[in-house]
């Protein structure tokens, strides 16, 4: 097969040696100013198209799949696939591979910054000082909280959750989570984790909560306005994951009428909007979804994307896929 009739479309402006590595065997629609394609034009755009480079900022639901009348495989530039209508891929044959692995320390990594952070009060005692506002030590200035034994509750205890985990261990917290299967004993000795089956029981002990489950409609609104209620009056959030999980405009009323003790936030339900009360809120640290923004991440996950496609273009059953088909 020529590989020059393989015509690959990638919505973003991907790393320059990841385009280029493409580029040299496909021919490839790129992205030149990284403007977001709007929905009419990506529908118009993957007409011709036989592999589709995705990312989280763009919704392919059925009618652009479906408008894909060559497309035989979406190569998502990201872990999580919930911006993919999978169900109609499936149906139309159409492959899906995702980026998981290569982007793991540094969304742990993420959160552990911000767990620090916002028990410290980094952001509100620095912006005392840059403010003016500083007059000089004092016993009682912006005091926060020890981490040393608190209790951190892991929801979704996958990879992202156990490099969570991992790094957790040395400050030493107790780590409690909940997970749809139980880790095995080693696993469980090796984190120092306990598991809870009962989330609700699990999050009204919890002092920091952080999020690592996938997006899926089971997981939709998992932390509810119920739910939320639950919590310890000084309890942190801490979500990387996606904002659909929680009760965002819940979330943002407990925090502004302090009822929890603060949130860190990569991402949001309705993102790039954000509910206006998280930004009138104190002890938040509100970040535009940075969590596997390093350029290390970028390339190593790009380098996926390329395995995936190639593997498909010769044969071969890609490493990622996310939904079977013909492989089964
Ligand atoms: C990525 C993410 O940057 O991989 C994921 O699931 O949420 C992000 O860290 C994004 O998906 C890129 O498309």
């Amino acid at each position: 097969m020529n590989l020059k009739n393989i015509i690959i479309l990638i919505t973003r402006k991907l790393p320059e040696k990841i385009e280029k590595k493409l580029k040299h065997n496909f021919t490839v629609y790129i992205n030149k100013n990284d403007k977001k394609l709007s929905y009419n034009d990506l529908k118009k755009k993957i007409n011709n198209v036989d592999i589709l480079i995705p990312c989280i900022s763009d919704t392919i639901d059925a009618s652009i799949i479906k408008s894909g009348k060559k497309l035989k495989l979406i190569a998502n530039f990201g872990n999580g696939v919930d911006n993919l209508d999978l169900v109609t891929a499936k149906e139309e044959n159409v492959l899906v591979t995702n980026t998981p692995d290569v982007l793991t320390e540094d969304t742990a990594d993420l959160v552990l910054t911000m767990i620090l952070m916002i028990s410290r009060k980094v952001v509100e005692a620095q912006k005392q000082l840059m403010d003016g506002n500083w007059t000089g030590w004092g016993p009682s200035e912006t005091m926060g909280q020890r981490i040393k034994g608190k209790i951190v509750g892991i929801i979704g205890m996958g990879r992202i959750g156990s490099a969570v985990a991992k790094r957790l261990k040395i400050l030493g917290v107790k780590i409690f989570y909940h997970n749809r299967r139980r880790l095995n004993k080693s696993q469980e000795r090796n984190y120092n984790a306990q598991y809870f089956e009962n989330l609700d029981y699990m999050i009204s002990k919890a002092d920091i909560i952080t999020i690592h489950c996938p997006y899926t409609p089971e997981t939709f609104h998992l932390l509810s306005k119920k739910r939320l209620k639950l919590l310890k009056k000084n309890c942190i959030i801490i979500n990387t994951s996606r904002g659909e999980i929680i009760d965002e405009q819940a979330m943002a009323n407990l925090l502004f009428q302090k009822k929890i003790g603060g949130a860190g936030l990569d991402v949001f339900e309705n993102e790039p909007q954000i509910t206006p009360k998280l930004l009138e809120s104190d002890n938040v640290i509100l970040l535009p979804h940075i969590s596997s923004a390093t350029i290390e991440s970028r390339i190593a996950m790009g380098e996926r994307v390329i395995k995936n496609i190639e593997c498909f273009t010769s044969g071969k059953k890609p490493p990622d896929l996310v939904n079977k088909l013909n492989y089964d």
